[in-house]
C-alpha cells in the first residue's frame, strides 16, 4: 500500500475560515430562516450537496454549499480518472480542496466513488490485466485513496452502478475479469484501509421496488450473509418530475430492515426547460415526497442533492432540453423545491410563491431599435396586464436560430442554447398592475432579426 499524507486544517482555524468565507461571500441569502443544515441536524440527517471543487471560486456557489449543507460529495474529483489518471500517478488537488472546504465549514464528506465502469482511465479499462494483476491494481487504488482520507471521509460509495436494468450484473472490466466477487473484494479492501468508514453500494433506478433494486437486494443479502463489510446502499435518485416511485419508502424500508443505512445520494428531479411555474411547483412536491420517504424510515441517513444550482447540473448535457432539476435556479436563487425541503425538515417553508400571474396577464413588445449586417440592438418591454402585482419576474423565450445574445442591460439575461431567461433587477423587479419594465439586448445574427414567437412571465403565457 502506498501511503500519502495530508496536512490537516488545524481545528482552531476552522471557525475562522468559515467566518472569513461567510464575510467574503456577503450576507446570507435568507438570514431570517434557519439553513437546511440546521434543520437536518435536528433530525440527525445528512443534508448533502455535490460540489465541483473549481466552482468554489464562485462566491455565491461556495456560500450556498457552506451555509445550507452539512455534507459534501465530490461531483468528480474523487473518481478514478481524476485521482489516478496514470498508473501510480495520484492527483489530489481537486479532492483535497473540497475536503479542506468541508473541514473549514464543519461538514461531513461522503466519498464518491472507488470502483466504477465509468470515468475509469483506459489504463485500467483497456489494460488487459489478468485477475491477479487487476486485483493488485484495485488494491493499490482503494488502499491509497481510502487510506489518505481515513478519518476525514466517513462514507464511501465503494462500488458504483454494478447492475443492469434487469437486475443482472453489468459488464465492466471488473465483472469480466473477476466475476461478481469484485464487489466483495472491493468492500474488503476499503474496510482494511479504513475500518471506521461506512461502506456503500450505489446505483440509479433502484429507488423503487423493481427488477434492478431486486438484484441489488439479492446481492446485499448474500454479502451480509457472508460477513462482507457493507454498511449501506445509495439510491442515486436522478428522477423526473411526476415520477417519484410510489414504492420508494417501502424500498428504503426493506434495505433498512437488513440493518443497512440507506442514503439518497444524488437527488435531482428534472423537467423540460425552461420550467414553468407549474412544473416548479410539481417538482417541489416531488422533493417533499422523496424526503418523506426517507424520513419515514429509521435507517435512512439523509439526502444529498446532485449540484448546487441549475446552472451547473450535468443534466442538459446528457438530456438536451431537460434540466432545472435542483433546489437553486440558474442565478442561485432558491426555488420552490428549496422551500419544500425547508418545510419538510421542519422549517417554515419560506415566503411561498404567492399567486403568480395567470396566462394572458402579461404583454411583451420586442423592438429592434438598431440593426446592422450581423448585429442588432433590441428593446424588450414586459407589461403586467393582470390585476395583482408581480414581485420578482422572469421572462422566458426561445431565441430564433442563429441569434446569440452578447450583452444585456436592465435585466439579468441567460441564454442556454435557444432558451433565454431575463430576470428583473433590484430596481425593476416589481411589476405593479399596469406597470412595465424595459430592458435591452445586443445580439449577433446571420441576417434574420425577427423576434421570438412567444414569451412566458413566471411560467404564464403572455399576449
Ligand atoms: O455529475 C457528474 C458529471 O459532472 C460527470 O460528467 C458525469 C460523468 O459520468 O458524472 C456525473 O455524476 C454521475 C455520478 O458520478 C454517478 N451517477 C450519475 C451521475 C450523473 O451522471
Amino acid at each position: 500500500m502506498k501511503t500519502t499524507t495530508r496536512r490537516r486544517t488545524a481545528g482552531f482555524l476552522a471557525p475562522l475560515l468559515a467566518l472569513a468565507l461567510a464575510l467574503a461571500a456577503g450576507a446570507p441569502a435568507h438570514a431570517e430562516d434557519p439553513p437546511l443544515r440546521d434543520l437536518a441536524d435536528q433530525h440527525g440527517l445528512r443534508m448533502g450537496v455535490a460540489v465541483s471543487a473549481h466552482l468554489l471560486d464562485n462566491a455565491r456557489y461556495a456560500e450556498i454549499a457552506a451555509e445550507q449543507y452539512n455534507s459534501v460529495t465530490h461531483e468528480n474529483e474523487l473518481k478514478w480518472e481524476s485521482v489516478q489518471p496514470q498508473r501510480g500517478q495520484f492527483n489530489w488537488s481537486g479532492a483535497d480542496r473540497l475536503v479542506d472546504f468541508a473541514q473549514a465549514n464543519g461538514q461531513d464528506v461522503y466519498g464518491h466513488t472507488l470502483v466504477w465502469h465509468s470515468q475509469l482511465p483506459s489504463w485500467v479499462a483497456d489494460g488487459g490485466f489478468g485477475p491477479a494483476e487487476l486485483e493488485g491494481v484495485m488494491e493499490d487504488h482503494i488502499s491509497t485513496v481510502v487510506g489518505r482520507y481515513a478519518g476525514e471521509i466517513s462514507h464511501w460509495d465503494v462500488v458504483n452502478e454494478a447492475f443492469n436494468e434487469d437486475g443482472t450484473f453489468r459488464d465492466s472490466v471488473f465483472q469480466r475479469t473477476l466475476g461478481q466477487d469484485y464487489i466483495a473484494t472491493s468492500l474488503e479492501m476499503a474496510h482494511e484501509a479504513d475500518p471506521e468508514a461506512r461502506l456503500f453500494i450505489n446505483d440509479y433506478n433502484v429507488e423503487g421496488i423493481n427488477a434492478k433494486s431486486d438484484g441489488l437486494y439479492r446481492l446485499v443479502t448474500s454479502l451480509l450473509d457472508r460477513g462482507v463489510p457493507l454498511h449501506g446502499v445509495g439510491l442515486q435518485s436522478h428522477l423526473i418530475v411526476g415520477q417519484v416511485p410510489a414504492s420508494m419508502q417501502a424500498n428504503i424500508q426493506r434495505f433498512a430492515d437488513l440493518g443497512l443505512e440507506v442514503v439518497v445520494t444524488e437527488l435531482d428531479i428534472r423537467t423540460t426547460t425552461p420550467a414553468s411555474q407549474q412544473q416548479l411547483q410539481a417538482q417541489a412536491a416531488d422533493y417533499t415526497r422523496v424526503f418523506q420517504a426517507c424520513m419515514a424510515v429509521d435507517g435512512c441517513g439523509g439526502v444529498t442533492v446532485w449540484g448546487v444550482g441549475d446552472a451547473n447540473s450535468w443534466i442538459p448535457d446528457v438530456f438536451p432540453g431537460q434540466g432545472d432539476a435542483l433546489p437553486y435556479d440558474h442565478q442561485y436563487a432558491p426555488k420552490p423545491s428549496y422551500w419544500a425541503m425547508h418545510e419538510v425538515l421542519g422549517g417554515d417553508g419560506g415566503p411561498g410563491p404567492g399567486p403568480g400571474p395567470g396566462d394572458g396577464d402579461c404583454a411583451v413588445t420586442y423592438t429592434v431599435s438598431n440593426a446592422w449586417n450581423q448585429g442588432a440592438v433590441i428593446d424588450v418591454t414586459v407589461r403586467n396586464t393582470g390585476s395583482a402585482a408581480v414581485d420578482g419576474w422572469t421572462l422566458a423565450w426561445t431565441q430564433p436560430a442563429g441569434q446569440t445574445i452578447t450583452s444585456s442591460w436592465n435585466a439579468t439575461v441567460t441564454q442556454t442554447g435557444g432558451a433565454v431567461t431575463a430576470e428583473g433587477v433590484s430596481w425593476n423587479r416589481v411589476l405593479q398592475p399596469g406597470g412595465s419594465a424595459t430592458f435591452g439586448l445586443q445580439i449577433t445574427h446571420q441576417g434574420q432579426t425577427a423576434g421570438p414567437a412567444a414569451f412566458e412571465l413566471n411560467g404564464a403565457a403572455c399576449d
